[in-house]
């Protein structure tokens, strides 16, 4: 008896197991889908039954409620699906499900820029399990989605280079398996943060790899370390364009305190969602925003997030930076080479973009100890006022320092400068500013003058010179 276990043991170990399907095909246990260092348990996907992947297809014509088609001819016929637009799939990921809000609200915002077909991929009778057993169902996924846009290809002549698969989390492989299903062909792929556990460090057939569509995108915003920080997504590049917002590690505006995650706009059980996953769950809705916002989600070539910090980076080279989100596939150089790695700050609550700029104060008046702050006013907008330097204020000495702005300000017209004492001084000096340089993060320089020196807390007013 032990002896045919042992030899059953080893022959499993050595052959593996496998289960087939009439549509999809054979999925086996074999190394690498099971028994390596990254997923050492054998475990076979559920059933296409079973993981009950479901296609809801929003368009133009109907944003609300979703038309549900399956891989066959006539029902995408009789659909609203427009064979003259490009597709975009939205697939979730772990314990998500496709009806979520999320899902939808990326449709929405893409309704408002473009004409698409929209599907979102429900998946939640395979997510809603182990995770182990969850990153073997989205084998079914991926096969499915490829399935149906093999479909879609064959029936309507539909161009695999107009498919756009848009994955968080364990979606995020999903499509990379989805496109590895149809070697590569289709036009895009965007992961947003990817899930590390199981994939990260794992050959490119398993997981997601740049190899898998003409060209990928990722967005990483919880690439911590899984063991201690509970980091869901990769921090290892598998795209193109890898970008790293914040530094990829931890989001501003998650840490807040449970109660004003509950609160949160997007109600209680987004809330709940956030307190545990914030970082995780971040990367859609920087997608969801980036759509609206062609311009506010520039990222920079950098080596390092701390040397981007250190205001190392700025401006964009004159290739220009490519947008993180929905426009990046507007980059000239998107597949010039792999894991073409980006830094750049979001805000810490919608609308997360930020337009970078560069400010160079060249100081005139008294020598005080205290902080300068500068606003600047353009044709688009008006931004707040940012903090360019505190300490020593030194006559005829240039500071400079980089914010990140909520409002893109446009053609710049001019800009005030305030400052403020750091101690009380009763001889009430005079500071101003002799010169302000501000550059955008395209390298235009926009120079600002003045002869005054005010008080502080006064406004000084800086015009073009
Ligand atoms: C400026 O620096 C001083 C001393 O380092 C610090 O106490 C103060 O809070 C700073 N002020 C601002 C506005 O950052
Ligand atoms: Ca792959």
């Amino acid at each position: 008896m032990l002896l045919i276990w042992t030899l059953s043991l080893l022959l499993g170990a050595v052959v593996g197991k496998e289960v087939c399907y009439d549509r999809l095909g054979c999925f086996s246990d074999d190394s690498p889908w099971a028994g390596i260092i990254e997923r050492p348990l054998k475990v076979l996907p559920w059933s296409p039954e079973e993981v009950n992947t479901r296609f809801l297809l929003y368009t133009n014509e109907n944003p609300n409620n979703f038309q549900e088609i399956v891989a066959d001819e006539s029902t995408i016929a009789s659909s609203n699906f427009k064979t003259n637009r490009k597709t975009r799939f939205v697939i979730h990921g772990f314990i998500d499900k496709g009806d979520e809000n999320w899902l939808q609200s990326i449709c929405k915002n893409l309704f408002s820029v473009e004409s698409v077909n929209c599907i979102c991929v429900d998946w939640k009778g395979g997510s809603h399990t182990g995770y182990t057993q969850a990153t073997q169902n989205i084998r079914i996924v991926g096969a499915e989605v490829a399935y149906l846009v093999d479909v879609l290809k064959s029936s309507f002549e539909y161009s695999l280079s107009d498919v756009h698969i848009i994955g968080h989390s364990l979606g995020a492989h999903a499509a990379g398996e989805a496109g590895r299903r149809t070697s590569g062909a289709i036009g895009r792929i965007t992961g947003l943060d990817p899930a590390e556990p199981c994939f990260e460090g794992t050959p490119e057939l398993v997981r997601l790899d740049p190899s898998d569509a003409q060209f990928v995108d990722v967005i990483h915003t919880d690439a911590a370390p899984m063991i201690p920080n509970l980091g869901f997504g990769m921090s290892q590049v598998v795209g193109h364009l890898d970008f790293f917002p914040n530094g990829g590690k931890e989001m501003p505006g998650c840490k807040k305190n449970a109660l004003s995650q509950i609160v949160d706009i997007d109600g209680i059980w987004e809330g709940t969602r956030d307190f545990v996953a914030c970082n995780h769950l971040r990367s859609y809705k920087y997608y969801a925003d980036s759509i609206l916002n062609p311009d506010g989600f520039a990222g920079f070539p950098c080596a390092s997030y701390s040397a981007f910090s250190e205001n190392k980076c700025f401006p964009c080279p004159s290739e220009g930076c490519p947008q993180m989100g929905h426009y990046a596939d507007r980059f000239p150089g998107k597949t010039k080479s792999e894991g073409q790695t980006f830094y750049l700050n979001t805000g810490d609550a919608g609308n997360f973009a930020r337009w970078r700029y560069k400010v160079d104060v060249t100081l005139s008046g008294k020598r005080v100890t205290g902080h300068i702050l500068v606003s600047l006013f353009g044709d688009k907008g008006n931004s707040k006022q940012y903090e360019i330097f505190n300490g020593t204020l030194k006559p005829d000495s240039t500071e400079s320092n980089e914010f990140d702005s909520d409002v893109e300000v446009g053609v710049l017209q001019k800009v005030k400068f305030l400052w403020y004492n750091n101690v009380i001084n009763p001889t009430l000096p005079k500071v101003g500013a002799s010169k302000i340089s501000v550059e955008a993060n395209d390298g235009q320089v926009f120079d600002f003058c003045s002869q005054d020196t005010v008080r502080e807390e006064v406004l000084l007013t800086l015009n073009p010179c």
